[in-house]
């Protein structure tokens, strides 16, 4: 199993994140892949390769091209307008009723996000590419005819939409590699294995299904592709009842116009343990399998863990493996692409262990 990683994602440093009313420690921070990729060589788990460069077109595929300039400039443009050079955070966030759109230096921030949990710091945007970038890499290795990659993606993804950012998340890394597999199969045949033309008239996307693990509801990921036939969104959550992101995630968002049906999600209550979460995993798996997808790309966020300190499901280390196993079942090639989990003295050993249960199919 080869893991893409680039040491880039250190330059996205944020010193802060706001929480029920108190400016705190970011949970969110470097440490986080320096614990999984520690890890990875301990357990000489395969190799260990650095992104290709992509240019924008493949981000702009699931990315509003402004809120992509947004990015690329937000730390120097709020900084040159005498906002703190610590970070970027809004003040005023564009809501329902108020949502004019307004992108001067100092209220582009709230514009372009859903809440103040994702600062911007100098790096940010750079680190943010390199993960897409490695998302990216990942989906083109399984075009190539690989059938397990991991991309060590950090800023995470799942969080942003098409031109939102929130949640730790700017680019949406899953979503980006996802729309990478259905198109770059237009160029292969055979699911990717050879790299063999396809003939022009089968020049139809191929399905690809994402499958969303990390606690919180991918809502970045569910907007993106919510009228999209050829993507089915499955995602295992903490009920946005009780948790974060709050505002989306319910049962009966079920997906719209060519994508309804395509947009399936699983609410959960606190104190989920292995047994129950393996339970729903396998009614995910079997909307999965109806699908009948090309790719498979999974969000894997290990904040379902009982130690998580912004989660409240109970699963132990021992679920990863056995989590992994079950998806590896599927038989079908899979991009693992790193979304969330915040207990970082145990995230080693649960990454490892999800990658160890993926690989022994
Ligand atoms: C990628 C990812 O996992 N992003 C998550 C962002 C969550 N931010 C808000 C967390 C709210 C936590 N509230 C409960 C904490 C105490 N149980
Ligand atoms: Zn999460």
């Amino acid at each position: 199993m080869i893991t893409i990683f680039s040491p880039d994602h250190a330059l996205h440093d944020a010193p802060h994140e706001f929480l029920d009313g108190k400016l705190i420690a970011p949970h969110e921070s470097p440490i986080r892949v320096r614990m999984i990729l520690e890890a990875l060589e301990r357990a000489d788990i395969g190799p260990i390769q650095s992104p290709r460069a992509f240019d924008l077109d493949p981000i702009r595929a699931v990315h509003d091209n402004d809120y992509l300039a947004y990015l690329a400039q937000a730390y120097e443009r709020w900084v040159g307008a005498g906002g703190d050079a610590a970070a970027v955070l809004p003040s005023t966030l564009a809501v329902r009723w108020m949502s004019r759109r307004s992108v001067g230096p100092l209220v582009a921030p709230g514009y372009y996000s859903f809440d103040l949990s994702a600062p911007i710091v100098a790096g940010t945007y750079r680190a943010a590419r390199a993960a897409a970038d490695a998302a990216l890499t990942g989906a083109a290795l399984l075009l190539e005819g690989q059938r397990l990659a991991y991309a060590l993606c950090r800023p995470p993804g799942h969080h942003a939409g098409s031109d939102l950012y929130g949640g730790y998340c700017y680019l949406n890394n899953a979503a980006i590699a996802a729309h990478f597999l259905g198109v770059g199969s237009w160029e292969l045949a055979d699911g990717g294995r050879s790299s063999q033309l396809s003939t022009p008239s089968s020049q139809l996307p191929a399905r690809v299904a994402v499958l969303d693990i990390d606690f919180h509801h991918g809502n970045g990921t569910q907007q993106i592709f919510y009228e999209r036939a050829d993507v089915l969104f499955v995602s295992i959550h903490a009920d946005p009842a009780r948790e974060y992101p709050y505002f989306a995630g319910y049962a009966d968002e079920r997906g719209a116009g060519a994508g309804a049906g395509l947009n399936l999600n699983f609410p959960l209550e606190a104190g989920v343990t292995n047994a129950r979460y393996l339970a729903v995993l396998e009614q995910a798996l079997a909307a999965i399998a109806d699908f009948a997808p090309r790719f498979l790309v999974l969000s894997a966020g290990f904040d379902t863990f009982g130690g998580d300190p912004i989660g409240d499901f109970a699963l132990t280390a021992d679920a990863y493996p056995l989590i992994g196993q079950r998806i590896a079942q599927l038989g079908l090639p899979t991009l693992v692409v790193q979304e969330g989990g915040y207990a970082v003295a145990a995230l080693g050993e649960n990454a490892t262990g999800l990658l160890r249960g993926l690989c022994a199919m």
